[in-house]
């Protein structure tokens, strides 16, 4: 009896497509659709699954793709072939065609059904909460914030998130967009620059030379002219190294809470991406599981259509961990769940630990140092107020 019940007043739906789960990008590549594999598993093994309705996705269509691609770049997409050899580091092509075939982007097979399926379950999830058939929509296979309209970026080929907010734009006068992975979510605010109908909110490390994408700077908000209506509807959360959950939580918290004050959003579109935990490969924050969590729990709160997106996150054991944890927080259970991971889950040695909740020092054994002191985040707290007397709902 693992006493997970189906959350009282208010629908969840899960979507997800095991299709997505077989594609790999390479060896040596850090985005693993293996860690959506283990994710479900331990969401399932604590039963979740019994208190939500879950939806095999679809793949997205070529012209719900087109909403936001362009059509040369999808053309183009849908007949690359896998390249026989994979590229090194060494033997970069220099005029890759719409960023694809690099390292970051590498050609793999199945890369087009790959792509569709990551938005098609976006996409379901937005319909869902369009059709009010759910309050809280979950599609940890999308996330992917680098696309652009017309060239691949960092892992993401296809912008899900953005397809899947032209969905709730149909329905919703105006949609938030939060990102708490630990890159910033450049694909996605470039889509809304020029409107005022999507908010969009990054927190991310930000150091312009040395991590990737470079963008993302406290003052970059949007078109600088005033004419243009997506003036300040761009809110950039720079941060440094070793981030912990208190201090996270509390920007978190003070920001979004101002935001949706002052913005009053008819939806929330939150990208959970989990390599802003402490113990990512990529990843220089020092987020547990609890602090990652409760941006979920904040969000929810509000009682708006909420849809919530995976993204990056490279050490699965973690990605598994806090998606788990996130979902159960969507069916408010995470009251209900042990902390100590289920006896039968499926790659239980995977986990390292047995519990849902590692320690630092569990993850870590020698602590980032937290590079983030209380003065700058005040200062970024101060920017963003003062950014938000600009903004009318
Ligand atoms: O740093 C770069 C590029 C490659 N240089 C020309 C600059 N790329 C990063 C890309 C990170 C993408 C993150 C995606 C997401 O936000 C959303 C899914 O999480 C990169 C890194 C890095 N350490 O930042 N690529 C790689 N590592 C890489 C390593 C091994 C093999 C292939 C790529
Ligand atoms: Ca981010
Ligand atoms: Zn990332």
């Amino acid at each position: 009896e693992s006493g997970i019940t189906r959350p009282k007043g208010y629908n969840v739906s899960f979507h997800c497509n095991p299709g997505m789960e077989k594609h790999h990008f390479g060896m040596t590549h850090p985005m693993k659709p293996w860690r959506l594999t283990l994710s479900k598993s331990l969401i399932y093994s604590y039963g979740m699954s019994f208190a939500m309705d879950n939806y095999v996705s679809r793949a997205a269509t070529y012209e719900e793709l087109a909403t936001f691609h362009s059509t040369d770049y999808l053309d183009f997409l849908g007949t690359v072939l896998p390249e026989p050899v994979p590229r090194d580091l060494e033997n970069q092509n220099p005029d890759l065609k719409f960023n694809l075939g690099g390292s970051d982007c590498p050609l793999f097979d199945g890369l087009y059904d790959y792509c569709s399926m990551s938005a098609g379950g976006a996409l379901d999830g937005a319909r869902k909460l369009c059709s009010k058939q759910s309050d809280i929509a979950i599609a940890w296979g999308g996330g992917l914030h680098h696309a652009k309209k017309a060239e691949a970026s960092g892992f993401c080929y296809i912008n899900d998130i953005v397809v899947a907010i032209l969905q709730l734009l149909r329905y919703y006068p105006r949609v938030l967009y939060i990102d708490i992975d630990v890159h910033h979510g450049d694909g996605v605010e470039e889509a809304f620059f020029s409107t005022d109908r999507v908010m969009t909110v990054s927190f991310h490390k930000y150091d312009p030379n040395n991590f990737f994408p470079g963008t993302g700077a406290l003052d970059d908000n949007g078109p600088k002219s005033e004419h243009n209506p997506g003036a300040h509807h761009a809110v950039n959360v720079p941060l440094n190294d070793g981030i912990t959950d208190e201090q996270y939580e509390w920007l978190f918290n003070s920001i979004i809470g101002r935001i949706v004050e002052k913005f009053r959003p008819g939806a929330i579109a939150l990208q959970c991406g989990a390599d802003s935990l402490a113990g990512d490969r990529l990843g220089r924050f020092n987020l547990q599981v609890q602090g990652h969590g409760a941006c979920v729990e904040f969000c929810k709160k509000y009682n708006l259509p909420l849809i919530l997106f995976g993204g990056g996150g490279y050490t699965p054991r973690n990605v598994a961990r806090a998606w788990a944890y996130e979902t159960s927080i969507a069916i408010s259970c995470d009251d209900k769940i042990s902390p100590t991971l289920p006896q039968h889950v499926p790659w239980r040695e995977q986990f390292r630990q047995d519990t849902l909740f590692p320690t630092l020092e569990q993850i870590l054994g020698e602590p980032r140092v937290n590079r983030n002191s209380q003065k700058r985040l005040q200062d970024i707290l101060q920017h963003v107020t003062e950014q938000l007397r600009f903004v009318q709902a």
